[in-house]
């Protein structure tokens, strides 16, 4: 057809970046495949991609700001809600005070490029220390290891997995998720690809996955005891000798002679008897993985050519997920396999974050009610609710949410519903009305993901390949509606009417240029001089960059030039496990989460496409477990947790460890006042009506939703 066009663009929906071609007419959308020419994703995309489509023409997507009245919802214009909502807030701060207002951050911020370069103007003009993100119910574990071991919250390395021979892969299922803290789509073929050059990929899940069925092994673990593998396996490295560290080569059996990151890491001799007490024989029976099957993954791993260990949800959100995620590190570090082809090599995108953002800090506040640490200015989610609830100076009165639905999001979020409900002010930045938006006395909502000019600032940060790729929007806003950005701006503005000359003329030049203004600066100042605006307009398919480049020392942030091992800290640690082992329970009945390709945390779930078919909120259970608690396939069951319960179906499957049950999150539209005909209609429920929020990492105020104590009661 004459009027048949192609536009080429990035997929914002997860992490893995998919280049999609789209077929349209100007007005709609005809098709979205994947782009072949994409240098980074080569024409892949899952089925996700397809939904953003949906998302651009769901009849149930506000495209004017809503005010809530005793008589419903109803449609503002954009002055009117700017006026109320710079009015609200200062009312409430100037009776409470700035603290009063809370603010939290969900993850669509940082898929969404305007908001990446504007949401800074916003927290400033609130004036709030009171700052939540979804960070604390997931990666916060990496920001903080890699910001004491590197000198930088951002300065993550990720698995070469197109290099690797050996990938250990703990609490991650990338087949499902796309991959996450390592962008890299089509981890399908990645992994047959390690597998066909004769290399071994080993999943350690309590659940038997899509990624564990494609590996060459899957051990299955007992949930949140993953610190206790960790522990045996960095003892079993020393014992069995292949520590590759300056100090230990000469009495090493191991076959390499150097080890440029152990040499960086003044503290790196203390790692050899950091876990001397955990033998594989000692958390065996815990963790459920025998000590012979222990020593033999430790072996394997260590005389690979190349290897990584990569450590993702699984165990990032559970008790002991900071703990963790430092053994994995230190693994890497003291196996020789940091900053070396085929192990964690550290990403070098085109604008460089780690140079233009502060390192980040832990616990210079705490949560008022909680005692639970700050981290870089933002408190764990899991004390929000109660920050709403507990009367006294400094509780949170109003409330401003962008791109999150933290009641199906985060723990305890049949607490946090009542505790948004009795707020005396609340704004929505976000296009639904949904389980969050709808305690909002203004929604104000932003355009689709194809209306959006893109680049990707955060996860070219954790791409296994370097690449960089710009997209204009497909289409252009209409008149009436606004981009994230220019709402952050509009606010910023009215909020911060005496902020420093140069604020106003940034906030000026980007609200008439555009945030890819302020990508340009960013583009210059990165390491590449080949690319900048002009030349990635040139190049809509994207520019190649070439493989992960070894990044030590002058990767890192420290000053020293050195890796800060930060032994006491993580040390200190262990007197918590030590407790967990002496107390240990194996009895309990364990609750795990779960993804879905077709489901992206609380809010595809309006794409009939995406959602059609045999509902996928089911309580997994093994034959075992089922038997023992007298349950069948496909009948109801109360689940209850010290917080909650819900009614779900069981789907009887040995793909579960026995004792664990699964659910996966971002379900439960089955609420009232929710605006989304589809997700209504397939509502499911909410796993974290389940989930504690007093369940947490003590070490960092991660929420812990993995490995949650729950009884079974099967319903006639
Ligand atoms: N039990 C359990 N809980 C979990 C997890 C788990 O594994 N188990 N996973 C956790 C993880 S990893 C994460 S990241 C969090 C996610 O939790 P949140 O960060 O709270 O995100 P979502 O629940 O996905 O809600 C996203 C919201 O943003 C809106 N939105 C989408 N795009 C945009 C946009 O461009 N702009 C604006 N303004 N709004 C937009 C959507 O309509 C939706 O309301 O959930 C966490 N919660
Ligand atoms: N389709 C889809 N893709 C997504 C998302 C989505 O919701 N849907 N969300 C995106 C986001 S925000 C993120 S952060 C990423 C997450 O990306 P991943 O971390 O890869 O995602 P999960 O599927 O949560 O994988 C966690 C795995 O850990 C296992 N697990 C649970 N408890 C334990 C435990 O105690 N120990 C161990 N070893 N394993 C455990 C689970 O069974 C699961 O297989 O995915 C992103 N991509
Ligand atoms: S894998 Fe992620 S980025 Fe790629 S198409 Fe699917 S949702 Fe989009
Ligand atoms: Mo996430």
């Amino acid at each position: 057809m004459a009027d048949e066009k192609l536009h080429f663009g990035t997929c914002t929906l997860c992490e893995a970046m998919c280049g999609i071609e789209v077929k349209h007419d100007g007005k709609k959308v005809l098709s979205i495949k994947g782009d072949k020419n994409d240098p980074f994703s080569k024409g892949y995309i899952c089925p996700k991609a397809t939904a953003l489509q949906d998302l651009y023409e769901d009849p149930d997507r506000l495209r004017q700001p809503v005010e809530r009245t005793v008589d419903g919802w109803k449609e503002i214009s954009w002055p009117e809600a700017f006026d109320k909502v710079a009015a609200g807030i200062q009312k409430l701060q100037k009776k409470y005070g700035n603290n009063s207002l809370g603010i939290y951050l969900g993850n669509p911020n940082v898929h969404n490029m305007g908001s990446m370069l504007t949401t800074k103007h916003l927290l400033t003009s609130l004036k709030s220390r009171s700052r939540f993100s979804a960070t604390s119910i997931d990666q916060l574990p990496h920001h903080v290891v890699c910001m004491h071991l590197f000198g930088h919250m951002l300065r993550i390395p990720v698995p070469d997995v197109n290099r690797t021979q050996h990938m250990l892969i703990i609490g991650g299922n990338p087949l499902a998720s796309n991959g996450s803290i390592m962008t890299a789509p089509n981890m399908r073929q990645k992994i047959k690809d390690i597998k066909a050059r004769n290399g071994k990929v080993v999943v350690i899940d309590p659940r038997r996955t899509e990624t564990a069925e494609l590996s060459s092994e899957h051990h299955f673990i007992r949930p949140a005891t993953d610190v206790l593998l960790l522990l045996a396996m960095l003892n079993e490295i020393y014992q069995q000798g292949f520590a590759n560290t300056p100090s230990s080569t000469s009495t090493s059996t191991s076959t390499s002679t150097s080890n440029r990151a152990a040499a960086l890491a003044p503290e790196i001799d203390r790692i050899a008897t950091f876990a001397q007490d955990y033998s594989a024989e000692s958390v065996a029976s815990i963790t459920g993985i025998s000590a012979a099957e222990i020593k033999r993954l430790v072996k394997e791993y260590c005389e690979a050519d190349s290897a990584v260990m990569y450590g993702r949800m699984g165990v990032s959100v559970q008790e002991f997920g900071l703990l963790s995620q430092y053994l994995i590190m230190v693994m890497n570090i003291v196996t020789g396999r940091l900053d070396e082809v085929g192990g964690l090599m550290f990403p070098n995108p085109a604008v460089d974050l780690v140079n233009n953002t502060g390192p980040g800090y832990l616990g210079k506040r705490f949560t008022r009610v909680s005692k639970l640490p700050d981290f870089n200015g933002d408190y764990p989610v899991a004390a929000m609710a109660d920050e709403m609830l507990v009367a006294g100076d400094g509780q949170l009165k109003g409330f401003i949410n962008v791109a999150g639905n933290p009641v199906l999001s985060t723990p305890n979020g049949e607490k946090l519903d009542k505790a948004l409900e009795q707020l005396e002010f609340m704004v929505s930045v976000d296009p639904m009305i949904n389980e969050t938006s709808r305690h909002a006395n203004i929604i104000l909502p932003p355009v689709s993901p194809l209306e959006r000019d893109h680049y990707d600032l955060t996860f070219n940060g954790f791409a296994v390949h370097n690449t960089a790729k710009y997209s204009p929007a497909l289409f252009a806003k209409k008149a009436n509606e606004k981009h994230d950005w220019e709402i952050t701006l509009e606010l910023a503005k009215r909020l911060n009417k005496n902020a420093p000359m140069a604020t106003k003329i940034e906030r000026w030049l980007t609200k008439v240029l555009g945030p890819k203004f302020l990508l340009g600066q960013g583009l210059k100042r990165g390491p590449y001089p080949q690319v900048n605006l002009k030349t990635l307009k040139q190049n809509p398919h994207g520019i190649d960059l070439g493989p992960l480049q070894n990044m030590l020392p002058q990767g890192l942030k420290h000053k020293d030039k050195k890796i800060h091992l930060n032994v006491d800290f993580y040390q200190a640690d262990l007197e918590r496990v030590k407790e967990m082992m002496q107390q240990y329970n194996d009895s309990q009945i364990l609750l795990i989460g779960r993804r879905h390709v077709r489901s992206n945390n609380s809010w595809m779930h309006n794409s009939q496409r995406l959602v059609k078919g045999k509902s996928r909120c089911t309580l997994m259970l093994h034959p075992e477990t089922a038997k023992q608690q007298g349950i069948e396939n496909g009948q109801s069951v109360n689940v209850t947790s010290r917080v909650g319960n819900v009614n779900i179906e069981a789907e009887i499957t040995d793909e579960l460890m026995p004792g664990v049950v699964s659910i996966p999150h971002g379900w439960g539209h089955g609420r009232k006042g929710i605006e989304q005909k589809i997700a209504q209609a397939n509502a499911g429920v909410s796993v974290n009506d389940l989930t504690d929020d007093t369940l947490i990492d003590k070490l960092c105020g991660n929420a812990a939703v993995n490995g949650v104590p729950v009884t079974l009661e099967a319903l006639h």
